[in-house]
């Protein structure tokens, strides 16, 4: 029989763990008990393996963006973000992001439709990608004030990687006709 690896060095360290990130997270909710199921979902958050923290900002009242813009007739949102250190690779977190969304109940219809969770991955420390199934920074994360808002109350020096400074893009949006 060949050997194709070389024998394992039994006296070697083990290998380096994957370090931890800081994840941020947005979630939104506009259908049910809103406050009770961002609560929940904030301590699922804390209570996944290999998440090591999890704050979350106090959560706002937004108007529900449809796709046509803000919609004043549409169940209003109430939102947060939470930033959580984690040695999750960014893809296993999606997978637990959606898992708690299901947990809550959520129907999946149309892309801007009312919901009982959404929990969008914004960030995963500076990794930028374009993959479709996750692309980071999340695409629309820099034009939506009910992320950048409760995510500035959490990290004063928040950025996205490659779209700049939060407070900078707030104040950008805020100054818009
Ligand atoms: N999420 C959407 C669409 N529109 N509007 C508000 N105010 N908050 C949201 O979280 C939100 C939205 C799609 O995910
Ligand atoms: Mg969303
Ligand atoms: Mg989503």
């Amino acid at each position: 029989m060949t050997r194709r690896f070389p024998p394992f060095p039994h006296d070697a360290p083990p290998p380096a763990a994957h370090p931890p990130v800081d994840a941020v997270v947005a979630l939104g909710a506009n259908l049910g008990d809103r406050g009770a199921t961002i609560a929940a979902a904030v301590e699922e958050l804390g209570q996944l393996p290999l998440v090591d923290a999890v704050r979350a900002a106090p959560a706002i009242e937004s108007v529900a963006v449809k796709r046509e813009g803000p919609d004043a007739a549409a169940p209003a949102y109430l939102n947060t973000v939470a930033i959580v250190t984690t040695r999750l690779a960014p893809s296993v977190l999606l997978s637990y992001l959606r898992a708690i969304e299901n947990r809550h109940g959520r129907e999946r219809h149309e892309r801007w439709g009312d919901r009982t969770l959404d929990l969008d991955l914004i960030t995963y420390g500076d990794v930028r990608t374009h993959d479709p199934v996750l692309t980071l920074p999340h695409p629309r994360a820099a034009e939506r004030t009910f992320v950048l808002g409760p995510w500035l109350a959490l990290d004063p020096d928040a950025e996205i990687p490659g779209a700049g400074r939060v407070d900078a893009l707030l104040h950008e949006l805020e100054g818009r006709p």
